[in-house]
């Protein structure tokens, strides 16, 4: 192993105690203060790695090991340390503390790359506190508008612009996060699979084909409150039931397809009284597949559903698109730098999509695109128990190591 394992492991653990909530797990929202504590951190650990920081107007950190040519492109490294809530430590977390391991081991080794070689930090990957991510890379990609920031809310009705500039940064000043595609040469992600592919083969690492397209969807639902007891059904205009119907319509309609999947993760009930028919609901929905084809014709199913439904019950709604990314291809090129990488461990190639979006689909969109996946503990995720092994780990950085030297 060229990599130090046993500092990328230590990092690994004390980022993973940054942010730790009630329930065990870790809580970095994005624009918080505990996001911001595993910032400073990682900035730490740039700075031990004695690259050349930078942090954007909008929070994505940068360090970066200048290359030989000065008008060379860079190759990007890249991850996030934002987590959805009560999240496990590997999630981003690891491609972060795993590009940085690779430049410092560059840099100790003394070895140069005609290409600069910069590790970064994007902000707001999860989109867990303002319902649409990929915040950082979008900006950086030059895919964000600057209403996108004042026109999304979190549960305090703070927008990502307000909450930007709680933490420091400078959400007026969006357009120097841009950078042109021509100064990036190619965009590497080292994430954990967060499914049972790589474990199922019993391999430790993987090669990326694609990553799915994802939307989210948030649906209003408004009834009628009333009195639980003299109601009769019939009367009703109860939208919580109407929700229910509505769900298992999404559900079944996932269920068509294999490989298509879609999940209700918010819901929320007015006024919320025992006694008290609901007055209103809200509710989001979540939708992957690999065909943005499919996902348009699955958007359509779940509108018709929603409005039958509701003209049945005599209940009005709104449908609001919240996040929307299309599904992507990894790099061939990228992908067979990975996989020679890969044999030269010794280890068979395995070839998968990702369910999970990450920031690499942003890029992908940008730039010559690749990921590599690490085998997770009974494909767990977005919970306290995520878990990959140390050797696991250290493969893994060995492989984007030889990745970076190839491509670098
Ligand atoms: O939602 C996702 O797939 C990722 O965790 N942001
Ligand atoms: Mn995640
Ligand atoms: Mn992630």
């Amino acid at each position: 192993m060229d990599i130090n394992e046993q500092r990328l492991w230590n990092r690994i653990n004390e980022l993973g105690r940054v942010g730790v909530d009630v329930n065990g797990g870790l809580t970095r929202l994005s624009f918080t203060d505990e996001e911001r504590a595993a910032k400073q951190l990682v900035r730490k650990y740039m700075i031990d790695a004695g690259l050349q920081i930078r942090e954007d107007e909008i929070g994505n950190l940068f360090g970066k090991l200048p290359g030989n040519n000065p008008n060379a492109k860079t190759v990007l490294i890249g991850s996030h340390v934002d987590t959805v809530l009560n999240g496990g430590m590997f999630d981003g977390a690891l491609g972060v503390l795993i590009g940085i391991e690779v430049l410092q081991t560059l840099r100790e080794k003394g070895l140069t790359t005609e290409n600069s070689v910069e590790v970064v930090a994007f902000t707001d990957e999860e989109g867990t506190r303002f319902s649409t991510g990929m915040i950082g890379s979008k900006a950086f990609t030059g895919q964000l508008t600057s209403d996108d920031l004042t026109n999304n809310f979190d549960k305090q009705g703070i927008s990502i612009a307000e909450a930007m500039t709680s933490q420091g940064y400078s959400p007026n000043k969006l357009e120097t996060v841009k950078v042109e595609p021509e100064s990036i040469k190619c965009f590497l992600e080292v994430h954990i699979e967060q499914g049972k592919i790589l474990e199922s083969n019993s391999v430790a690492v993987g090669s990326v084909t694609g990553i799915v397209g994802v939307r989210w969807l948030r649906v209003k639902l408004q009834g009628e409150a009333g009195h639980a007891g003299t109601t009769p059904m019939p009367l009703r205009r109860d939208p919580l039931a109407a929700a229910a119907e509505m769900i298992t319509v999404v559900e079944n309609l996932a269920k068509v397809q294999e490989g298509t999947v879609a999940t209700v993760g918010q819901l929320s009930v007015n006024p919320g009284g025992v006694n008290i028919i609901p007055s209103d609901v809200e509710f989001t929905i979540d939708l992957r597949d690999l065909s943005d084809e499919l996902l348009e014709q699955l958007l359509v199913g779940i509108s018709s559903g929603v409005d039958s439904i509701c003209s049945k019950r005599g209940i009005t709604y709104t449908i609001e698109e919240l996040h929307k990314l299309s599904g992507v291809s990894c790099s061939n090129e990228i992908k067979e730098e990975i996989n020679t990488s890969i044999e030269k461990q010794g280890l068979e190639v395995i070839e998968l999509p990702s369910g999970a979006g990450h920031d690499a689909m942003v890029m992908a969109t940008f730039t010559e695109t690749g990921m590599i996946f690490l085998r997770t503990k009974d494909g767990i995720s977005h919970r306290p128990e995520e878990w990959a092994d140390k050797e696991d780990v250290s493969m893994g950085a060995q492989v984007l190591y030889d990745t970076v030297l190839n491509l670098a």
